[in-house]
C-alpha cells in the first residue's frame, strides 16, 4: 500500500477561521476558537485521516503587524509554519475581501511560497453573496499564483470535504508521521492550558486577554480514573487579577467551571481543576513563558 503523509500549513489574517478548520478537518477540538483576533499564539498540530493519506495541520497564529515581544514570536512562529509544510493554504475572510493584511501576507507569499504548493481558501462564504466570491477570487488569483482555490465555510462544514480530499491527493508518498489514532501533537497540559485561556479569552474585554497566559503547573492521576490539574494564570497588572476574579470570585469560578467540564469531555474522565492567578509585571519579557507557549523567545526579540 501506498501511503501520503505532510505537513499543511493554514496562514491568514487574525480570526480568519484557520483553528475553526484545523478542528473541523481533525474532527475534535485541538485548537482553540473564539471570536477575538489573536486567538491562537503558537503552532498547533492537528492530525487527519484520508484513506491513505495522513495530514497534518499546522494551526497558525494569525499573521499582523506585531508590536509587541509576543507579537512578534506569534509571527514568526507563523511563517515558520509555512517555511517547513508541504502545502500552504492561505485562508482570506470572504466578507473583508482583500484587505492591506491580506496584501502583506501575499507580499510574504512571494518568497515562502516559492517551489511549495499553495491554496487558496476564501472562508466564511456563508456570510456574502456568491457574486462577491467570484469577483475575491478572480482578484487573489491575479496577486498570487495559487495551485487551486476553494470556497468554504469552516464553521459550517462547507467545502471542507472537497478541500480535504485535493489536500490528500497532493500530499508527497511517505510513511505516516503520526499512529494512526493520534488527533493532536501538543502535549496534554498545554491543551488543558489553551482551554482555560480561551475561557479567560472570552469572558475579559479590551486588552486583558491579550495580557494574560496560562500554564498547567501540575498534573496528577489519581486512583480513582480522574486528574487534578493546577494552573496558573499569569497577569501583567494587580487590577487585572480582581477582574478575573470577580465580584466574591464568581467571575473565575465560572470560567474554572467551562474549562474543566470541556477538559474532562475532552479526557473522558473526571477532572479537578484548580486556578490560581499571580500577578508578573514583566511576564511577556520572561523566556520560561514563552517556551511554555511554545513560542522561540528569541524569535520575539
Ligand atoms: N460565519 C462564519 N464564521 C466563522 C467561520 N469560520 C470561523 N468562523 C468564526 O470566526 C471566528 C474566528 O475563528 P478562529 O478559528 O478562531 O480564527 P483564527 O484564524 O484561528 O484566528 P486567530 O487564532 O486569532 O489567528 C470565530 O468566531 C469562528 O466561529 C465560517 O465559516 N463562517
Ligand atoms: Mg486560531
Amino acid at each position: 500500500m501506498t501511503t501520503r503523509a505532510g505537513f499543511i500549513a493554514l496562514l491568514g489574517e487574525p480570526n480568519a477561521g484557520k483553528s475553526t478548520l484545523t478542528n473541523a478537518m481533525v474532527g475534535a477540538k485541538v485548537s482553540i476558537v473564539t471570536h477575538k483576533v489573536q486567538t491562537t499564539r503558537a503552532r498547533i498540530r492537528g492530525v487527519a485521516m484520508e484513506g491513505d493519506a495522513q495530514l497534518v495541520f499546522v494551526d497558525t497564529p494569525g499573521l499582523f503587524k506585531p508590536r509587541r515581544r509576543l507579537d512578534r514570536a506569534m509571527v514568526a512562529a507563523a511563517w515558520g509554519g509555512a517555511a517547513d509544510a508541504d502545502i500552504i493554504v492561505l485562508m482570506v475572510e470572504a466578507h473583508r475581501g482583500v484587505t492591506e493584511g491580506v496584501e502583506r501576507i501575499l507580499d510574504g507569499l512571494g518568497e515562502i511560497g516559492t517551489g511549495r504548493k499553495v491554496a487558496l481558501a476564501i472562508n466564511k462564504i456563508d456570510r456574502v453573496k456568491p457574486e462577491v466570491l467570484l469577483a475575491l477570487s478572480a482578484d487573489l488569483n491575479e496577486r498570487y499564483d495559487f495551485v487551486h482555490t476553494f470556497m468554504i465555510s469552516a464553521e459550517k462544514g462547507r467545502g471542507v470535504k472537497d478541500l480535504r480530499h485535493w489536500l490528500a491527493k497532493e500530499l508527497p508518498e511517505s510513511p505516516w508521521l503520526y499512529p494512526e489514532d493520534q488527533i493532536a501533537d501538543l502535549p496534554m497540559r498545554m491543551i488543558a492550558a489553551e482551554m482555560t485561556r480561551e475561557k479567560l479569552t472570552l469572558r475579559m474585554h479590551q486588552e486583558l486577554p491579550y495580557q494574560l497566559t496560562v500554564e498547567t503547573e501540575s498534573w496528577e492521576e489519581r486512583k480513582d480514573g480522574s486528574a487534578r490539574v493546577e494552573q496558573v494564570i499569569y497577569v501583567a497588572r494587580d487590577g487585572h487579577k480582581g477582574i478575573i476574579l470577580g465580584h466574591r470570585g464568581e467571575t473565575i469560578k465560572a470560567i474554572s467551571k467551562s474549562a474543566r467540564e470541556e477538559l474532562s469531555t475532552f479526557l473522558g474522565r473526571k477532572v479537578h481543576l484548580f486556578l490560581q492567578i499571580k500577578v508578573r509585571s514583566n511576564w511577556l519579557e520572561e523566556k520560561e513563558r514563552y517556551s511554555e507557549m511554545g513560542l522561540d523567545f528569541k524569535d520575539g526579540a
